[in-house]
């Protein structure tokens, strides 16, 4: 029996990666995202084999996530993995000098919007007594690094969100896994530096960074677990990382 995988940020970066790994291992793709362009030209990097339809929204506008999700037509809604990825940095300043635009965005984004996805999902997944939920938290989920406060708060929540999940969710049948990534080359610093591509480019720069595929790994190998096995919390760092604030750069 086919399954079906719900992918938010499926546009770019560690999202769309989780989408080609979970296709080409036969799942059917629901993938999200903002950027429509994207969410249609995927379909042509999918294995002809696998069914897969999108849906544009903003996870930060409540009527917009519903509205999507209730717009599925009843072949696609018995979601079986929900991988809650869309999210983004945005700025990286000392606290005092935030833009609370950012910190809201930060927030809207990588807290209320995972939460609003959840939220229509999850009556899915208790209604089949079986389901798997996979939120990309982050490195900063678990340590807090200078500039980098909100993010690592919006990320913590994060975290926390996934442990009251599998507190909440395990009597359903319903398996719940953090993946915590260090640095993965995406377009994660480009939107997180407003564009700055030489900003940006910076950060992987000296050493290996971890590639989005990396990550689509670790979803794929937790999801396709057997159904008595729960990956509940993995931590990747690239090789030369050591924690959140320590990368070992050629000289
Ligand atoms: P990218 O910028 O490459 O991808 C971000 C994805 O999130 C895009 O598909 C984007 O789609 C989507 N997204 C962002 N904002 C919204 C929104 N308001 N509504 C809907 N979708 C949105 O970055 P990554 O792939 O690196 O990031 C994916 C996740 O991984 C994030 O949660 C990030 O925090 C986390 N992460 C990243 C790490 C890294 O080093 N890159 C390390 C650890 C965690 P669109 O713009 O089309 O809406
Ligand atoms: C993204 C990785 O180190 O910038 O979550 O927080 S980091």
């Amino acid at each position: 029996m086919k399954k079906t995988a719900l992918i938010t940020g499926a546009t770019s970066g560690i999202g769309k990666a989780c989408a080609v790994a979970l296709a080409n291992s036969g799942y059917d793709i629901i993938a999200t995202g903002r950027r429509e362009e994207r969410l249609k030209e995927l379909k042509n990097e999918l294995s002809p084999q696998t069914d897969y339809t999108y849906l544009v929204f903003d996870v930060r506008d409540k009527a917009a996530v519903d509205a999507a999700i209730d717009s599925l037509p009843k072949r696609w809604t018995a979601i079986d993995v929900l991988i809650n990825n869309a999210g983004n940095a945005h700025g990286m300043d000392p606290i005092h000098e935030g833009d609370t635009a950012d910190w809201d965005a930060m927030m809207d984004i990588n807290v209320k919007g995972l939460l609003y996805v959840s939220k229509k999902i999850m009556p899915i997944m208790i209604d089949k007594k079986s389901g798997h939920i996979v939120n990309i938290g982050s490195i900063a989920a678990k340590e807090v690094y200078p500039n980098g406060n909100v993010y690592c708060a919006s990320k913590h929540a994060v975290d926390a969100i996934t442990k009251g999940m599998r507190l909440d969710l395990t009597k359903y049948n319903i398996r719940v896994t953090g993946v915590h990534p260090g640095l993965v080359e995406t377009e994660f610093s480009l939107v997180r530096f407003k564009g700055d591509e030489e900003r940006a480019k910076h950060v992987y720069e000296g050493f290996a960074p971890l590639k989005p595929e990396d990550i689509a790994d670790i979803v794929h190998f937790a999801v396709t677990r057997p159904a008595h096995v729960v990956m509940t919390d993995i931590t990747v760092l690239a090789g030369k990382q050591a924690n959140s604030n320590t990368v070992y750069k050629d000289q």
